[in-house]
């Protein structure tokens, strides 16, 4: 059985999981939200990546049940993260470009956020550069309708993709995720250190919120933090995990 055929059954015996990675305050520390990322675990291959089974079902549209399943998920375990916390708490969800273009798209969302109970400003959906550019019209109206909902909509891999800065003037959006590409070599590349001011600078005179990705040295989260970077996540916030061990992490021992 191919890994594809495999993913039809994988669907109905409930092998698709989510992953929490925890997303701080870049001042305080504090959790302030999770980024879900999809997990496959397989009966006999373990854990199998998004990096490849993503990609299959952006092909085999599979995506689309799968993307609303993550959806629903990840807000109803939001929902009970928050309450267990006793306080809000956000969450970052993947959106691909075949569940942008899906019809069905907007009523996904509203389902997720009617059905868990949620508040929808708690909601951020991760876009990429090349979802907005490949059909700027489309998007313009999907995402005005997604924003009047209160749901948050960031720009995922900021700057590695087809970047025209005139969508940020255009569309709705609430805030930049600085790719690891550019994190990686900080605080020591003078290049990086000029695109990551670059890229803040440009945010806080466009009101949009910032996160770090990839952020996994101290001397990386002082550089953010010192440049006013408002969220950091990687695995210095810990790396993405199981709902238990998030839960965990907002609730420590007394
Ligand atoms: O967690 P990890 O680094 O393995 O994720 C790899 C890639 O898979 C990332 O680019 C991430 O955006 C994507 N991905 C993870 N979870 C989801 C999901 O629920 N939906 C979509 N569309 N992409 C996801
Ligand atoms: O494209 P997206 O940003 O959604 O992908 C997130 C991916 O990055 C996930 O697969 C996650 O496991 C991975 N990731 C999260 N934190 C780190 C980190 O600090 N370093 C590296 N190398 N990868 C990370
Ligand atoms: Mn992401
Ligand atoms: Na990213």
């Amino acid at each position: 059985l191919s890994l594809e055929a495999a993913m039809f059954e994988a669907i109905r015996n409930g092998e698709f999981l989510l992953h929490y990675q925890p997303v701080i305050n870049a001042q305080t520390r504090e959790i302030v939200g999770f980024e879900a990322l999809m997990r496959w675990m397989h009966p006999e291959l373990g854990l199998v990546s998004p990096m490849q089974f993503i990609p299959m079902a952006e092909n085999n549209g599979l995506i689309n049940l799968l993307g609303a399943w993550a959806l629903k998920s990840a807000c109803a375990q939001t929902k009970y993260f928050c309450e267990a916390a006793g306080r809000p708490l956000h969450i970052s969800v993947n959106v691909s470009p075949r569940q942008f273009r899906n019809e069905q798209f907007l009523d996904i969302v509203d389902d997720a956020i009617a059905l868990s109970g949620l508040d929808s400003k708690l909601l951020v959906l991760e876009i990429t550069e090349g979802i907005l550019m490949s059909d700027p019209e489309h998007a313009e109206g999907l995402l005005h309708k997604i924003s009047s909902r209160g749901v948050q909509i960031a720009i995922d891999d900021f700057g590695t993709g087809y970047s025209s800065l005139a969508y940020l003037k255009k569309f709705p959006i609430t805030s930049l995720k600085i790719d690891r590409a550019f994190i990686k070599d900080l605080p020591s590349s003078v290049k990086d250190d000029a695109i990551c001011n670059v890229i803040l600078s440009l945010a806080k005179h466009l009101n949009l919120s910032t996160v770090a990705e990839g952020v996994e040295s101290e001397e990386q989260f002082e550089f953010l933090a010192r440049h006013n970077c408002d969220l950091i996540q990687g695995y210095y916030s810990g790396r993405p995990q199981r709902p238990e061990e998030a839960l965990a992490l907002l609730k420590p021992a007394a």
